[in-house]
Parts: structure tokens; C-alpha cells; sequence
């Protein structure tokens, strides 16, 4: 089918690489520069009735302007939103983007300079040419891909190089997240051609380049991944380290740890070792230590001789910690730690899911204020800057991959279970060295209980594992006969929507439901237990006493039985609880959503609803029980 048709664009490279090893995230260093691309960007979408011209006509070999009309289209962003035009908004197929640009002469000159084009994300499925030649092709949203294109840019030095990216949206079977693409052809009540996207996830399905395209420099001989793993002895940290070098054969690598004085506390040579650091400071989650969110900065330096001067420099991030979990407890740094956290979305007005500091910002400022230590990035990768702040905050995270939806029986076939180890493999490789990170999901809700859904969580659970030690889990819905993947899960995690999804307007059942849906669910595992999802739609400023459903009393009604609940059952295995959602967001239209998805603490533009109010107050509670929280955080003085 012409939408989905990716494959026939493979072509074998010749002149530039995929890079398939390490995506160390782009830091400028003495010998590395960075250009960012982001701004605006000249913009077609491709109306044709097979959505294929721009492939037939070769719009990437000229600019984009000399082939049809063109917009201006801000870079990052969604492009749903930005026009008006409701048309563009529920696009579906390839649209266009191109940006010149001039590459700096040294860069140029320099033949031993590699030159990086690196795209932080794009959604679904992204084609890139520079100066008219195809550079790379990357299957997936939120996830990061680049190329080496030193070699294209080169052969036509003098004139800016033309960067164009084609991305398609257009949801598959075998996509993450699935769908189908829907042909109508009653022509007594569609027209010709007629087809829509079908969905089985709850949020609008933006698209466009949603993080930033940045052109970045390495030496020839550079730094191509770093691997961390920390744990300690005592007061002793242990980092135990592996740099992958590319380009030399014998690189002489030279580690430091330096504290946030400045001070050196541990180096080490060698492409694996050790650092020891005595009187360590650990890495503590926000709320839990005077001094959350401790980070060395790890400076890996590589040289082509013992003698030669630094050919290549990166400075790493590095939070010394533990994750571990037992029968019934979630541990960092062998202490017990309770996640009071929400699941978030990246979405907002106007820019969808593109990249905002502005909005990054202020969400933990919100978390903070909250009292919230944690947060899922429901329902996919969200960008690595964010990750950068919640490990400098504190914040913990649940790292999810995009395997939502997954409902189709057809869609536990091996293409589907192929492409989705390999979203995980792309995620732990970005991931693996936030300290920040302590669980990785595989799916949310899934159709657990289709038979070919065992063998399929099976081998992606343990695969997962075999990346990288952190505990893993899958999201499940609260019927704990649906549980073909818990059986491989560290810690399970449970969505319910009592009195909302079932039992609508009956919040008196709240409380034996939970009771029985923990209950069958440690009896049948014994793992610790999340409940990873609950809440109410309350549209802001709807109120009703007795409480209604949609109103701001009824939401805030469900959070307290839920919470009497999870009161006594967090004295026992339950190990966290995560609001369904922070705040509120777009979904498709239909008739269960009003404007989108209304189960916010706070609405799309940030303003609290009554139920933000009431969780602030438990979570700082539940921080201040804990006998650990700094003497500055205490609640409601800050
Ligand atoms: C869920 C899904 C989430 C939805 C939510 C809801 O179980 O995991 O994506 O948005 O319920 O509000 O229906």
C-alpha cells in the first residue's frame, strides 16, 4: 500500500552511513561543535491522491520551492496545529521539510572533521537527503537518528547545503504504535479515494520533526558510545565504565570523575575500568535527601598515543546509584522508595508534541510544587533534554517505549516483535546512562490475553533484560486474568478507572475493587505492585455537589478512595501510585472526549484543578512520613 510503503525507499548506501552503534547525546567539548538547525523550515504537504508525488517527481533533487506551493513550518513542532486549516491538522501520508544552510569553512576544510546530521525525532517515518542525495531513512517517533554527511556536503562546498526530510505519519499493523488505514468505499456516503487512520491509543497522533535537527562535529578517531553501570560499597561509589572508540585501533583513553566542586575524585585508563570514589555522594530522588539529584560529570578523553594531545573529549553526566527490587519493595540505594508521581504527555497548544523549554520548565516546576518524585513518559520516549533535568532534579522516571495499542491479533506477528526489540534496543542505547531511570516499560495495555501475546512478551521482556540490568515491567488494565506478560515483569503495573470505565458514577465501589484487583494480583505474583493509571475526567471550572461525573468534585472524589486504599496497601507491596494525568491533552475526536483527554490535575495551559490541590497536599504528606525530607522541603513553607 502506498502509505505504508517504506521498504522500496532502501537503497544500498554507498558514500555516507547509518550510524547503527552509539548515540551519545550531542555536547559541545573542546574538540566537538554544534550548529542547531531548529527555526523555521519551507513546508509541503503532499495532497496527491496516492500521497506519492513528491517520490514520483523527485521533489528532494531541487528546492522545494521550484516544485509547488510551500509554507513556513517552525522546526520543532507538530504540524498539525500550526496552520489553519483543518485539513492539515488530520493530514495523513509524507510531508515535506527543507532548510538550507551554510557549514561553517573549517568544518569544511578540515577533511579529517566528521560532519553529524542528527534529528532528535520525527514522527513516523522519516527520509533525509542533503544537496539532493539520500542520506538516511529512520522507522519510528521519539527516538533519535543520525548520519554522516561530511562526504555529501563536501562535493558541493561553496554553495549551503539543502537539508530535506519527508515524514510520513501513516500507522501500520506492524508500526509502534499500530493502526490501520481504513478505505470507504460505499461512494453513496464517501467520496472517491476516501480513507482514515484508525487508532487504538488516546492521544492525537501529531507528526512532524518534534525535536531539534542539529548538525554536530567529532574528530575522525571519536567517542562513539560511553556505558556506565554505579553501585556502592559503604561509602565507596563504583562506576564501572565502557567507551567504545570508532576510527582508531589502539585509542589511548584517559577517564576523570569530577565532583560538582570541580575537584577530581577517581580516574582510570583503558576503554573499560573502574572508578572508585570514596565518601561518595549518591544520586537520591527529589525529596528523599538533602542533596537530590547529585551528578559527577565523567570526562572521557581519547588519544591516538600516550603522548598525543586530546583527539576527542566528552563529559558524561554520571548519578551514582542502585535500583533493586525484592518480593514486595521497590529499593534506590537499598532504601525503600515510593513512587508519588504522575504519567505525563508531551503535548501542548499549537506545538503538539514539538520541543518547548518554556513548557519543559514549568512542568517541574509543577512536579516540584506538587511534591511529585516521579513520572512514566506515557505512552513514548520523551526527549533526552528532559531526562537531562529529571536526573539534575531528582525526578525518577519510568522510561516507556511507544508499544501502545497494541490490540490487533495480527499484530503479535515476528515483523511487529522484530521492530519493537529494536525500538527497545534504540531506547536503552539513548537511555541507559540517566541515573534518573530506574524501570523500563515495554507495552501499555496490550491485548495480553490473545495467545500469541505470551511468547511475544517472553522474548521482548527478556531481550530488554539482556540490555541492561534495571528491573523491567509492562503496563496492564487492572483484570488480572489478562497477564501474559506479568509472568516475566520485576514490578507490575496495574491501570483501573473504578467508577469510571466501569461502574461509571458508582464511586461507593471504589474501595472493595481495589482491595480485590491488589489482592489477586500479589496473590498470583508476589512482585511489587504500581498502580500506574487511575483518575477522572473533570472538565476545569464543572462543579457539582453531590458530586457528577466531569466535575471537578467527582475527580477529586475518586483520588480520595483510591487513596484510602493505597494508604493501606502501600504498607504492604503496593510501591507507588501515578495520576492519570498531569495534564490534560488532545486526543482524536470522538464522542467520549470533549477537545481531548480531561483527566489533567491541570489543564492543557497549566492552570490547577481542585484535584492538584489534594494531591499536592498527599504527596507532600507522604514525603514528610518518609523521615527522610530535607528540612528546606518541608510542606507548604517552600
Ligand atoms: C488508559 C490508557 C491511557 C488513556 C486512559 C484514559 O488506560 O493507558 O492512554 O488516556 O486510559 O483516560 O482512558
Amino acid at each position: 500500500m502506498w502509505l505504508v510503503n517504506f521498504t522500496c525507499l532502501t537503497v544500498v548506501w554507498t558514500w555516507c552511513h547509518c550510524l547503527h552503534a552509539g548515540m551519545l547525546f550531542p555536547r559541545e567539548s573542546p574538540t566537538r561543535e554544534i550548529k542547531e538547525l531548529n527555526g523555521l523550515w519551507t513546508f509541503r504537504a503532499d495532497f496527491s491522491q496516492n500521497r506519492n508525488a513528491g517520490f514520483e517527481k523527485a521533489w528532494f533533487k531541487r528546492p522545494l520551492s521550484e516544485t509547488g506551493p510551500v509554507i513556513d513550518m517552525p522546526v520543532p513542532s507538530s504540524f498539525n496545529d500550526v496552520p489553519q486549516d483543518a485539513q492539515m491538522r488530520d493530514f495523513i501520508g509524507w510531508v515535506w521539510y527543507e532548510r538550507e544552510v551554510w557549514v561553517p569553512m573549517r568544518w569544511l576544510q578540515d577533511q579529517s572533521t566528521r560532519i553529524v546530521l542528527r534529528v532528535g525525532s520525527a514522527h513516523y517515518y522519516s527520509v533525509v537527503w542533503v544537496n539532493g542525495v539520500l542520506v538516511t531513512e529512520h522507522e519510528g517517533g521519539h527516538l533519535p537518528f543520525e548520519a554522516e554527511v561530511g562526504a555529501v556536503i563536501r562535493k558541493d562546498a561553496g554553495i549551503p547545503c539543502r537539508i530535506t526530510i519527508a515524514v510520513n505519519n501513516t500507522l501500520s499493523l506492524n508500526t509502534l504504535p499500530p493502526g490501520t488505514i481504513q478505505y470507504m468505499t460505499d461512494h453513496s456516503k464517501y467520496p472517491p479515494g476516501y480513507f482514515v487512520q484508525n487508532i487504538n491509543f488516546d492521544f492525537f497522533n501529531y507528526a512532524g520533526i518534534h525535536r531539534s535537527v542539529l548538525l554536530y562535529t567529532t574528530p575522525e578517531a571519536y567517542i562513539d558510545d560511553i556505558t556506565v553501570q554505579t553501585t556502592f560499597l559503604d561509602s565507596t561509589g563504583i562506576v564501572n565504565y565502557s567507551v567504545a572508540v570508532v576510527g582508531s585501533d589502539r585509542p589511548t583513553v584517559k577517564v576523570a570523575l569530577v565532583g560538582k566542586d570541580g575537584r577530581c575524585v577517581a580516574t582510570a585508563n583503558g576503554t573499560t575500568g573502574i572508578l572508585k570514589v570514596a565518601e561518595v555522594n549518591l544520586w537520591w530522588p527529589y525529596l528523599m535527601h538533602d542533596n537530590p539529584g547529585y551528578l559527577y560529570s565523567m570526562e572521557v578523553r581519547v588519544q591516538l598515543t600516550a603522548e598525543s594531545g586530546d583527539k576527542d573529549s566528552y563529559a558524561l553526566p554520571v548519578g551514582v546509584r542502585t535500583v533493586n527490587v525484592t518480593e514486595s519493595k521497590f529499593l534506590i540505594n537499598s532504601k525503600p522508595f515510593y513512587f508519588h508521581g504522575v504519567n505525563k504527555h508531551e503535548d501542548s497548544d499549537i506545538r503538539g508534541k514539538g520541543f518547548d523549554w518554556p513548557l519543559i520548565v514549568k512542568d517541574f516546576n509543577l512536579l516540584k510544587w506538587m511534591g511529585a518524585n516521579s513520572f512514566r513518559t506515557s505512552h513514548y520516549p520523551y526527549a533526552e533534554e528532559i531526562l537531562d533535568v529529571a536526573d539534575r532534579l531528582g525526578i525518577v522516571v519510568i522510561d516507556e517505549c511507544p508499544g501502545v495499542g497494541i490490540k490487533d491479533i495480527r499484530s503479535f506477528d515476528p515483523i511487529s516483535l522484530d521492530h519493537h526489540l529494536v525500538v527497545m534496543e534504540e531506547l536503552v542505547r539513548r537511555d541507559k546512562n540517566h541515573p534518573s531511570v530506574v524501570m523500563w516499560s515495554v507495552a501499555n495495555e496490550p491485548a495480553a490475553e490473545m495467545p500469541p501475546a505470551g511468547p511475544y512478551f517472553k522474548q521482548l521482556i527478556s531481550h530488554t533484560k539482556s540490555l541492561d540490568s534495571r528491573p523491567v515491567t509492562f503496563i496492564t488494565d487492572s483484570n488480572y486474568s489478562r497477564d501474559q506478560g506479568a509472568p516475566y515483569v520485576d514490578v507490575i503495573c496495574v491501570n483501573s478507572y473504578f467508577s469510571w470505565y466501569h461502574d461509571p458514577g458508582h464511586l461507593e465501589v471504589i474501595s472493595i475493587q481495589l482491595h480485590s484487583q491488589f489482592d489477586d494480583w500479589y496473590r498470583k505474583y508476589q512482585k511489587p505492585i504500581i498502580q500506574s493509571e487511575y483518575g477522572a475526567d473533570a472538565v476545569p471550572g464543572l462543579h457539582s455537589d453531590p458530586p457528577t461525573m466531569f466535575t471537578e468534585e467527582y475527580q477529586k472524589t475518586v483520588l480520595q478512595n483510591y487513596h484510602k486504599v493505597f494508604d493501606q496497601k502501600r504498607k504492604e507491596f503496593v510501591v507507588g501510585e501515578l495520576i492519570w494525568n498531569f495534564a490534560d491533552f488532545m486526543t482524536a475526536q470522538g464522542i467520549t472526549r470533549v477537545v481531548g483527554n480531561k483527566k489533567g490535575m491541570f489543564t492543557r495551559q497549566r492552570q490547577p484543578k481542585t484535584g492538584a490541590f489534594l494531591l499536592r497536599e498527599r504527596y507532600w504528606r507522604i514525603a514528610n512520613e518518609t523521615g527522610v525530607l530535607p528540612t528546606w522541603a518541608k510542606y507548604p513553607c517552600q
